[in-house]
């Protein structure tokens, strides 16, 4: 008996150290995203009105503008665009590093692309291997409504239990990509102002993912909220995710096997148009209250887009 208890608390201890506090890996603000993160002119995988262009016509054009403590990655808000040809030019970008079992990624955003026809994403994920790398959506919606979600995306073989503790409202708790159409397992945000026109309004905020080989979390604080945790406020050496209480999403490995699921991953950003999501008329039009067609909308309106932009004062990774 009491070797059994001593023993319990000796690796109570160990996972509580190892897993709670992270040393500092990298750090992207302003210029050095442009160094730490590719441009990727590639076809959109979800269809949408886009034309995502390279690293330098996005400086020449200035879609993609650096200082020293700010980066913004901007659709064109100038530009009609004829139906038969390309769509509009946005940016999308990929992390150069990889990164694995133990992390932790703090997003500092200001702003985030707003407006009809919208569908920007903050994600992780290996393309190369997907789904068997699996997927993290930290924070990705359409046309401005609020869906606030984090999901995974998995093979086979990984789910979610019911009653978990966190904020957030389980939605679908079957993470392989096969069930329900790759609808994933997904929580819905409590927290106010997490998305889209009021996540603006309140200066952005601040979006932090923990992985490890038990669990995954995400936790979302408005700009101003006073318990935003020193550490992710000010980007510290390191983070101890432990004294964040509890997060907006949980996922753990009671019915998922975390590490074999998740392999290295890669951060990506992505700003579409319409496509597969944000251009089907349900979301679109009835609950994105947007009018006509989306590519037409996309196509005739570059003004509707001055407001489609991220603005980053900072991407922290924490790895152990
Ligand atoms: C480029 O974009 C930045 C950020 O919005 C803006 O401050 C700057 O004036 C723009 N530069 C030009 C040449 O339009
Ligand atoms: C970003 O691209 C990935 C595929 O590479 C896709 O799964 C995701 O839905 C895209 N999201 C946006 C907003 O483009
Ligand atoms: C604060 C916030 O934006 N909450 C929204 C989260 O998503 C649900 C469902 O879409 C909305 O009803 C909430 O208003």
């Amino acid at each position: 008996m009491r070797s059994t208890a001593v023993l319990f608390a000796v690796s109570a201890l160990v996972s509580s150290a190892l897993g709670a506090t992270y040393p500092k890996k990298d750090t992207f603000v302003g210029q050095s995203f442009l160094t730490g993160f590719s441009h990727e002119a590639i076809a959109d995988p979800t269809h949408g009105r886009v034309n995502y262009v390279d690293q330098a016509t996005a400086l020449k054009t200035n879609l993609t503008f650096a200082t020293d403590n700010t980066f913004i990655m901007r659709a064109d808000d100038f530009n009609t665009l004829t139906p038969s040809g390309p769509g509009r030019n946005s940016v999308r970008i990929k992390s150069n590093n990889q990164y694995g079992a133990n992390h932790v990624t703090v997003f500092d955003i200001r702003h985030m692309p707003q407006g009809c026809g919208t569908w920007p994403a903050a994600w992780e994920v290996n393309e190369a291997t997907w789904p068997n790398g699996g997927e993290v959506d930290i924070l990705e919606g359409t046309n401005d409504i609020e869906p606030n979600q984090s999901t995974l995306h998995t093979s086979a073989n990984c789910a979610q239990p019911a009653g978990l503790a966190m904020n957030g409202k389980v939605v679908s708790n079957n993470c392989d990509v096969a069930a329900n159409g790759n609808a994933g397992c997904g929580v819905q945000s409590s927290v106010p102002k997490n998305y889209g026109k009021s996540f603006n309004a309140a200066g952005g905020g601040f979006y932090a993912m923990e992985r490890t080989t038990t669990a995954i979390k995400v936790w979302f604080w408005t700009r101003n909220d006073p318990a935003v945790p020193a550490d992710v406020k000010t980007a510290g050496a390191s983070v101890n995710t432990d004294a964040w209480g509890t997060p907006t999403a949980l996922f753990v490995n009671n019915q998922c096997d975390i590490a074999s699921h998740f392999s290295a991953h890669n951060i990506i950003i992505n700003l579409t148009f319409c496509g597969d999501w944000a251009g089907i008329p349900q979301f679109f039009n009835t609950l994105g209250g947007c009018p006509g067609d989306c590519n037409t909308f996309v196509n005739q309106n570059p003004k509707a887009f001055s407001e489609a932009f991220w603005d980053f004062a900072g991407f922290h990774v924490y790895e152990s």
